[in-house]
C-alpha cells in the first residue's frame, strides 16, 4: 500500500498483504522459534525467530507505513525500543533530552546508560534558548511531545532543525500523540519511538515498543541491535498489536472528543486548580499543537486546589469508571497519581521543578460515554 493513502486506510492495510502460504487476510501467528533449512544456508529467508518472524514483520511494516517511514522494528516494551537507540552511542557521547519525560525513560537514562559513560542533559525545550546544552559531543536529541505527564507541547520542526545542524540524531517519543495526530518524520525527526503498549495496542492487553525511520543507515543499525541484543516482540503480541492498530483512528477520534469535554469540565470545577490539555487556548503550547497535531489527544492532567498527597490519593482512589492504574491509551479510562506511580523514579526536587507535584492527577480519557465519565469525575471532586 503506497504511502500516499490516508492514515485511516494505512491503519488497516499499511504494509499488509494476505499470507502468501494460505491467503489468510490477517497474518497468522507464526508461533515458531525456528525454520527448516533444506541445506545449510538454503531456506525461505527465515532462519530463527529472534532474527525473522512473519507476524512481527507484519507489525513492523505497519508502524513504518503509519509513520510515513520505510523501516519499522518491534520490541518487547517501549523501554526496550529506547534501549536499542541508546546502544547506537558510545561512552563520552551526550544526549540532550526534554526535562519532562516518562519516569521509566528517565530511569533508563540516568540509572543504566549513565553507568556506561553516556551523558544526559535535561532542558526545557519549550524555551527556545537551550542551545547551550548542546556540545560537539551531542549525538542525540530526545523529546516526548506531548510530554508525560505535564502535556507540554514541543515544536518538533524547530527542535529537529537544531539537532540536524549539530549533526545529532533526533528522536521523538510519539506515544501520547500517535501517528494519527502527528507525524514526527515529516517534521524532521530521524526516528520515531512508541510505547505501543498505549494507544497503538489500544486495549491494555499487551506490552510492546516500536521504532520507525526512513534512514537506511539508522535502520541497518536498528535491526543489527534488535537481533544482537534480542529484545524482540513475540508473534502473539505482534498479532494483538496489529489488531489494535486497525481501529486506531476510530478510537483516537473518541479519545480526543472525550478529552476535550473532560478538560472543559475540570476547568470549570471549583476543586481544580490547573488543567493541562493542549487543546485549551490558555495552554502554553496550544499554538504549536494546532500547527503540528491534527487534534489534541486524550490525556489530561490537573491539580487539586490546596491538596497534599493524602487528599489527592483519596480522590484518585474514589473513581468508579476511571480505574486507578499505571499506563494509558487503552479504551478504558484510567487515572493515575504520577508522583507516587509512573514518575516515582524521578527525584522529588526534579519532578516538582516541572510540575509533578503531590496534587497532580493524570487521566487517560477512554472511549466510554462522556456523561458517565463526567459524572464519575463530578462525584469524586464534589466531595
Ligand atoms: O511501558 P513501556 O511499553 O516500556 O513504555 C515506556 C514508555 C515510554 N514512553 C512513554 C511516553 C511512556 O508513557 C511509556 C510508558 N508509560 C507508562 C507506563 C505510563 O503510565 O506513563
Amino acid at each position: 500500500m503506497d504511502k500516499s493513502k490516508n492514515i485511516e486506510t494505512l491503519a488497516i492495510h499499511g504494509g499488509q498483504q494476505p499470507d502468501p502460504s494460505t491467503g489468510a487476510v490477517m497474518p497468522p501467528i507464526y508461533q515458531t522459534s525456528t525454520y527448516v533449512q533444506e541445506y545449510p544456508g538454503k531456506h525461505k529467508g527465515f532462519e530463527y525467530s529472534r532474527s525473522q518472524n512473519p507476524t512481527r514483520f507484519a507489525l513492523e511494516r505497519s508502524i513504518a507505513s503509519l509513520e510515513g517511514g520505510n523501516f519499522g522494528a518491534a520490541f518487547g516494551s517501549g523501554l526496550a525500543a529506547i534501549d536499542c537507540l541508546l546502544k547506537f552511542l558510545k561512552p563520552g557521547d551526550e544526549i540532550v533530552a526534554c526535562n519532562d519525560l516518562y519516569g521509566g525513560t528517565y530511569r533508563l537514562f540516568t540509572k543504566v546508560f549513565s553507568e556506561y559513560g553516556l551523558k544526559f542533559t535535561f532542558v526545557d525545550m519549550s524555551n527556545k534558548d537551550w542551545d547551550a546544552a548542546m556540545s560537539p559531543n551531542t549525538k542525540m536529541v530526545w523529546m516526548e511531545t506531548p510530554t508525560n505527564p505535564m502535556l507540554n507541547v514541543l515544536d518538533i520542526a524547530a527542535v529537529s532543525k537544531k539537532a540536524k545542524s549539530a549533526g545529532a540524531m533526533m528522536v521523538v517519543d510519539n506515544t501520547f500523540a500517535t501517528p494519527y495526530l502527528q507525524k514526527p518524520l515529516d517534521l524532521g525527526a530521524d526516528v520515531v519511538m512508541h510505547s505501543g503498549t498505549k494507544y497503538l495496542g489500544g486495549h491494555s492487553d499487551v506490552v510492546l515498543g516500536l521504532l520507525a525511520t526512513s534512514d537506511k543507515d539508522i535502520a541497518d543499525k536498528m535491526y543489527f541491535i534488535q537481533n544482537a541484543s534480542g529484545a524482540i516482540l513475540g508473534p502473539m503480541d505482534s498479532f494483538i498489536a496489529l489488531r489494535g492498530i486497525k481501529t486506531l483512528h476510530v478510537r483516537m477520534d473518541r479519545h480526543c472528543d472525550n478529552g476535550a469535554s473532560v478538560a472543559a469540565f475540570l476547568e470549570s470545577h471549583d476543586a481544580v486548580d490547573k488543567v493541562y490539555w493542549p487543546g485549551l487556548t490558555n495552554h502554553n503550547g496550544h499554538e504549536v499543537a494546532k500547527r503540528q497535531m491534527k487534534k489534541f489527544g486524550g490525556m489530561v492532567s490537573f491539580t487539586l486546589k490546596g491538596a497534599g498527597f493524602e487528599k489527592t490519593a483519596d480522590v484518585v482512589s474514589s473513581f468508579e469508571v476511571f480505574t486507578l492504574a499505571e499506563s494509558l491509551g487503552g479504551v478504558e479510562s484510567l487515572a493515575g497519581h504520577p508522583a507516587s506511580m509512573t514518575h516515582a523514579s524521578i527525584p522529588k526536587e526534579e519532578r516538582e521543578k516541572v510540575g509533578v507535584t503531590d496534587n497532580l492527577i493524570r487521566l487517560s480519557v477512554g472511549i466510554e460515554h462522556i456523561d458517565d465519565l463526567l459524572a464519575d469525575l463530578a462525584k469524586a471532586l464534589d466531595k
